[in-house]
C-alpha cells in the first residue's frame, strides 16, 4: 500500500509515531478525556467551515462498531495532487502535524488552544480512519490504518451532487483506557459549540445497540441561547443585553443578564475555545462593566454624590455573562494555555462594551435602574458583611489554627502524603477513626447537612459551625484568605452514606468547594469514597459490591441465596475493619476523582440541586435519581 519513501514520508511517520509515543502532549491524556478530544479535533475544523460561512449542518455519528464519524457540508478537504509534494490537501491534513488547512485565507482558526492539533492526531491514535470528501461532483475516498502508518489510495468511489466531509475513526484500544463514547460528554459540548456558533445545525446520533439516541442543536440567537440557558432556573433580571461587532482585532461578541442569585457565571472563549483562565478578553469586559455601571448610576442619581463607587465585585454579583472573541492570532497562556494573552483584545473589548452597553442602560431606564439597585444592595451587604467577615476570617480560629475538637487529626505532618475523611455523623465518625491508618488519615465528622453555600453569603456561611471545622482542618483559609499552599490534607476524601441523605450531604459539600475551594477541585484535591453497597457471603467466603450490577454478576457467578445478600444502608453498618478493607485501606479502594471537565455543567447543576427553584430540582431529582450517586461534575 504504502509507496515508495521520500523525505518528507519519512518525516510523516516520525511525525505520527511521536503522537503515538506520547499521545498525552497532543490530547492531555489517554482516558476518556483524551479519547474525546479526538472528536472534538475534526469538531472544529467543521466548526471552521462554519465560520467561514460555507458550513450548516455537522453530524456526529456514534457506530456501533467502536468508531465514530464526524459528517459536514462544507466545501470538502481539497484532493486534487500538489504539483511539487505530489500529495492531496486530504493527505496532508491527515498526516502532517499541525497542518490544519486553512492556509492564510484570512478565516478565523478554531484550532488554537493546546488541543487544537489537528486531525492527523486523531489519524496517528487510530487503527482505521476512513476519509470521504464530497467536492467537484465526486465522491472521494482514503482509507489510512495503523496509526496512518498504512494509506490507502485516494479513489472515486461515486457521483455527487453535495460538498462535505466526513471523517470515521476507530480509536486504537492500545493507546486509551477506554475507548467508549459518551453521549453526554459529546452533547455537552456540541450544546456549547451551537451556542457559540449561531445558525450553525449541529446533530448528535447514538446508533449503539441499546443506547439509540438523537440530538440536535440550533441557536439562531447565539450567545443570547446560551445566556437564556444559563439563567434557564434563575429569576432573570431584565431582558438579555446582545453585542456583535467587527473590529479591526477581530470579531467581539457578548451577551449578558442579570439575575436575582449571588452567583456570578462568566464564560469566555477565544476562537470558540473556553478561556478557563480568562484573560485579556475577560480584563476588558470587567473594568468596562464597572465603570459603565458607575458612571450610569452617577449620572442618573441613583448612587448619591458622597456614596462610594460599586465595585466590580458589586456589579458582578448574580451576573450571568458570555464573552467570545474571535482573532487572526489568538496567544494562548497560562498554566493550562487556556488564558487569552493578545492585549489589543482589552481594549478592544473594553471600548465596544463600554460604549454597546452604556446605550443598553440609557435606553432601558426600568431595567437599568432594576440592576444598579441590585448592585447597591451588593454594595451595602458588603460593607456589613466585612466587618463580620474581617474578624472570622482574620482573627479567630483561621489564623489561630486551633484546630477543631472533633477532628482526628493524623499524626504525619507532611501534607503530600496526608488524607482527610470527612464523614457524615458521628456513628460512621467513629468507625472511621477505628478503622483509619493513623499515621496519614485524619477523620473530619460532619454533623447532619451543612449549610447550603448556594443560598447564603460569606457572612453567614462562616458562621457555621461545621463549615468552620472544615475549612480550620483543611488550613487553607477561604475567600481572600485563601492560601492552596497551606493545604493540610493532600487527598479530602468525602464520604457519605449511599442513600438519598448521603447524596444531598455530597452534593452541599462539593458545592461549597466548586464556589469556594475551586482550586482544589481544579487541583485534583477532592475525592469521592466508594464504599460498597452490598456485602454477598457463602459459607465462610464473602464479596463486596459497589453497584446492583456488580452484586447481580456475584450472585450469578456463586450461585447465592437471595438471603445472603446483605445491603449496607449507612456506614455505621460497617465495623472499623470491614470500613478499612472496603473503601479506606490505599491498596484496595477505589475513589472517584472529582474534577470540572465543564464547569458550566457544574454551575447548572449545583443551582438545580441548590439554587431557590424547587420546580426545576425536583425535576432533575427526579430524572437523574439513579446517577446522581456518581454525579460527574
Ligand atoms: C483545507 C482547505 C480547505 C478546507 C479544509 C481543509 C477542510 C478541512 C476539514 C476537516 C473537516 N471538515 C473539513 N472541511 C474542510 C479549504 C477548501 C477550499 O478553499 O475549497
Amino acid at each position: 500500500m504504502t509507496e515508495n519513501y521520500g523525505a518528507d514520508q519519512i518525516q510523516v511517520l516520525e511525525g505520527l509515531s511521536a503522537v503515538r509515543k506520547r499521545p498525552g502532549m497532543y490530547i492531555g491524556t489517554t482516558d476518556v478525556s483524551g479519547l474525546h478530544h479526538l472528536v472534538w479535533e475534526i469538531v472544529d475544523n467543521s466548526i471552521d467551515e462554519a465560520l467561514a460561512g460555507v458550513c450548516k449542518f455537522i453530524v456526529v455519528k456514534i457506530h456501533d462498531d467502536g468508531s465514530v464519524s464526524v459528517e459536514d457540508d462544507g466545501r470538502g478537504i481539497p484532493v486534487d495532487k500538489h504539483k511539487k509534494t505530489g500529495k492531496s490537501a486530504l493527505e496532508t491534513v491527515l498526516t502532517v502535524l499541525h497542518a490544519g488547512g486553512k492556509f492564510g485565507d484570512g478565516g478565523y482558526k478554531v484550532s488554537g488552544g493546546l488541543h487544537g492539533v489537528g486531525i492527523s492526531v486523531v489519524n496517528a491514535l487510530s487503527t482505521k480512519v476512513i476519509a470521504q470528501v464530497h467536492r467537484d461532483g465526486e465522491i472521494h475516498e482514503q482509507i489510512y490504518q495503523n496509526g496512518g502508518k498504512d494509506i490507502g489510495e485516494l479513489k472515486v468511489i461515486g457521483k455527487t451532487k453535495k460538498t462535505g466531509t466526513i471523517i470515521r475513526f476507530y480509536p486504537d484500544e492500545s493507546i486509551f483506557n477506554t475507548t467508549v463514547f459518551d453521549y453526554e460528554t459529546i452533547i455537552n459540548r456540541l450544546r456549547q459549540q451551537a451556542y457559540l456558533t449561531k445558525g450553525v445545525n449541529l446533530k448528535i446520533i447514538d446508533e449503539r445497540k441499546g443506547k439509540e439516541a438523537k440530538y440536535q442543536f440550533y441557536f439562531e440567537g447565539g450567545l443570547r441561547s446560551y445566556v437564556k440557558h444559563l439563567n434557564m432556573n434563575k429569576e432573570g433580571i431584565g431582558v438579555i443585553f446582545y453585542v456583535e461587532q467587527e473590529t479591526e482585532e477581530g470579531l467581539i461578541e457578548l451577551a449578558l443578564q442579570y439575575n436575582t442569585t449571588f452567583q456570578e457565571t462568566i464564560l469566555s472563549f477565544a476562537n470558540n475555545i473556553y478561556t478557563s483562565e480568562g484573560g485579556m478578553h475577560l480584563t476588558g469586559f470587567r473594568s468596562a462593566l464597572t465603570r459603565t455601571v458607575n458612571s450610569y448610576a452617577r449620572k442618573s442619581g441613583l448612587i448619591k454624590e458622597k456614596e462610594g463607587n460599586l465595585t466590580s465585585e458589586d456589579v458582578r454579583e448574580g451576573l450571568t455573562a458570555i464573552i467570545s472573541v474571535k482573532l487572526a492570532n489568538p496567544q494562548f497562556e497560562g498554566q493550562t494555555k487556556s488564558k487569552l494573552g493578545n492585549a489589543e483584545m482589552r481594549t478592544a473589548v473594553e471600548s465596544v462594551f463600554a460604549e454597546k452597553f452604556g446605550e443598553f442602560l440609557d435606553e432601558n431606564p426600568g431595567e437599568a435602574k432594576n440592576v444598579i439597585n441590585k448592585c447597591s444592595l451588593a454594595a451595602r451587604a458588603r460593607m456589613a458583611a466585612r466587618a463580620a467577615r474581617d474578624t472570622v476570617i482574620r482573627k479567630s480560629a483561621f489564623e489561630g489554627m486551633t484546630l477543631p475538637g472533633k477532628l482526628a487529626d493524623c499524626s504525619s505532618k507532611n501534607a503530600d502524603d496526608s488524607e482527610v475523611y470527612i464523614v457524615e455523623g458521628d456513628s460512621a465518625g467513629g468507625s472511621a477513626k477505628q478503622g483509619r491508618n493513623r499515621e496519614y488519615q485524619a477523620i473530619l465528622p460532619l454533623k447532619g447537612k451543612i449549610l447550603n453555600v448556594e443560598q447564603a453569603r460569606l457572612d453567614r456561611i462562616l458562621a457555621n459551625t461545621e463549615i468552620r471545622a472544615l475549612i480550620t482542618a483543611l488550613g487553607t483559609g477561604i475567600g481572600e484568605m485563601f492560601d492552596i499552599s497551606r493545604l493540610r490534607y493532600a487527598k479530602v476524601i468525602i464520604m457519605t452514606d449511599a442513600d438519598v441523605d448521603g447524596a444531598h450531604i455530597r452534593t452541599l459539600l462539593l458545592t461549597l468547594f466548586f464556589r469556594y475551594f475551586k482550586e482544589l477541585i481544579d487541583k485534583g484535591n477532592i475525592y469521592i469514597a466508594q464504599p460498597p453497597l452490598y456485602k454477598v457471603t457463602k459459607g465462610k467466603r464473602f464479596w463486596y459490591a459497589q453497584s446492583q450490577e456488580e452484586m447481580d454478576e456475584i450472585k450469578l457467578r456463586e450461585e447465592i441465596d437471595p438471603k445472603n445478600i446483605q445491603r449496607y444502608k449507612g456506614l455505621g453498618e460497617m465495623n472499623p475493619e470491614q470500613l478499612w478493607e472496603t473503601t479506606m485501606n490505599p491498596d484496595t479502594r477505589s475513589m472517584l476523582q472529582v474534577t470540572i471537565e465543564d464547569a458550566e455543567r457544574a454551575d447548572q447543576i449545583f443551582d438545580t440541586l441548590m439554587g431557590s427553584e424547587v420546580a426545576p430540582r425536583k425535576k432533575f431529582i427526579q430524572t437523574h435519581a439513579k446517577s446522581v450517586r456518581n454525579l460527574d461534575i
